[in-house]
């Protein structure tokens, strides 16, 4: 049986709950890509509610935050979004 281990993302993390099932569609999509992507709880942690509410503008879940290169950060909405930005990028 082989196993790939999956590569690791600088950069991305994802405000998410365990129980939201558009969250659970972008997690699928990070698995069948192969990678890994930091998850943050919004359920779990008020931290990263407050996080997200103030540099996304809405405590809506799931969020992608991308940190770029040059310094900027953008907060992506939308699992069906999030699942084409990530397809883009990594398939
Ligand atoms: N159209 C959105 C729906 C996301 C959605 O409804 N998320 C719910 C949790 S399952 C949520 O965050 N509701 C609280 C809010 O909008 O503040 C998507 O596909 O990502």
């Amino acid at each position: 049986m082989t196993s790939k281990t999956p590569v690791a993302i600088d950069g991305l993390s994802l405000y998410q709950t365990t129980t939201c099932w558009f969250c659970g569609k972008v997690r699928q999509k990070i698995s069948d890509l192969g990678i890994k992507i930091e998850l943050r709880d919004i359920a779990a942690s008020t931290s990263y509610r407050e996080e997200l509410i103030q540099g996304g503008g809405m405590g809506q879940v799931p969020c992608l935050r991308i940190a770029q290169l040059d310094g900027r950060v953008e907060w992506l909405y939308e699992s069906t979004d999030i699942c084409e930005y990530l397809q883009e990028k990594f398939a």
